[in-house]
């Protein structure tokens, strides 16, 4: 995968290059990595990429002709590529468009600054637009190492083990298992018992309710809209089965004596927790 990346602040990608699984992807081939300094394309005496906006008002606009001369430039030393702008106006990044990406033979991201590029770039030269999110930044190069960094994990041979990317959160669209590593005992909290029997079965099991409830618990909407499996639907159930047992032990609180003779408890028409 090769990515280049189009930016008036190219050491800002120093970082990304030099540190861990990047770091290594780049050492092994598995990805080549280069900046262009979109400034460098900016002919003028002064060599400023910025201008006023047409119509007015506050901030700058990215100039045209630098922006489309680096990238047709870009594009030549890598025809099969893609070129993306990042901007709040894009598809938002999620995993299944990580995983798109990471099958394209390169990429080329255009980062703007100030109020953006000049909307004719978009029109002529650009394949895609991602937003990395709902929020504004102060430009698009945090968004671009964002997708660099989510679609290097995901070539294969980049992580450690073979199936270290398929098995992480999202691959499966649950959140990932709680993990534990030594001290077994820690500020007085023990590691699950199960995850030190051995028994890989039922450490596969518990992981995969570990799973459920946090996306439960903390993405409901990640189940929305997901087929479940077998093995899921049994442990939804035991959850279901375990809230009525819960429900159902215990009389409604100040559904006493006082309360107009009702039976406490059950048979309430219907309710069954209320203050
Ligand atoms: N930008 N996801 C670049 C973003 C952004 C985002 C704002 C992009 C500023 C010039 N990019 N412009 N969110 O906030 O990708």
């Amino acid at each position: 995968m090769k990515f280049i990346v189009l930016t008036i602040f190219p050491d800002m990608f120093n970082p990304l290059w030099e540190y861990g699984i990047v770091k290594r992807a780049i050492d092994q081939n598995k990805i080549s990595a280069s900046t262009v300094n979109i400034r460098d394309f900016e002919k003028g005496r002064h060599r400023v990429t910025d201008d006023r906006p047409y119509g007015g008002g506050s901030g700058m606009v990215m100039k045209p002709e630098p922006v489309a001369a680096a990238i047709r430039s870009a594009k030549k030393s890598a025809l099969a590529s893609k070129t993306i702008l990042l901007t709040p106006q894009g598809r938002r990044l999620d995993h299944s468009m990580a995983r798109g990406l990471v099958s394209l033979p390169g990429l080329i991201l255009v980062c703007g600054r100030y109020e953006g590029v000049d909307e004719r770039i978009c029109q002529e030269l650009i394949d895609y637009e991602i937003s990395i999110g709902d929020y504004v930044l102060t430009g698009g190069e945090l968004a671009a190492m964002v997708i660099i960094d989510a679609v290097t994990r995901l070539i294969p041979g980049v992580l450690g083990g073979a199936d270290s990317a398929e098995k992480d959160s999202f691959s499966g669209s649950l959140l990932e298992y709680a993990h534990y590593t030594r001290p077994q005992t820690y500020e007085g909290t023990e590691v699950p018992e199960v995850l030190m029997s051995g028994n890989h079965k039922e450490i596969e099991k518990w992981r995969l309710e570990s799973s459920l409830i946090r996306t439960f618990l903390k993405r409901q909407d990640l189940l929305q809209n997901r087929p479940l499996d077998r093995q899921e639907i049994e442990i939804l159930k035991k959850w279901c089965l375990d809230i009525e047992r819960i429900i159902h032990a215990q009389p409604l609180r100040g559904a006493g004596a006082l309360s107009g003779g009702q039976q406490a408890g059950r048979h309430n028409n219907g309710r069954h927790n209320e203050p």
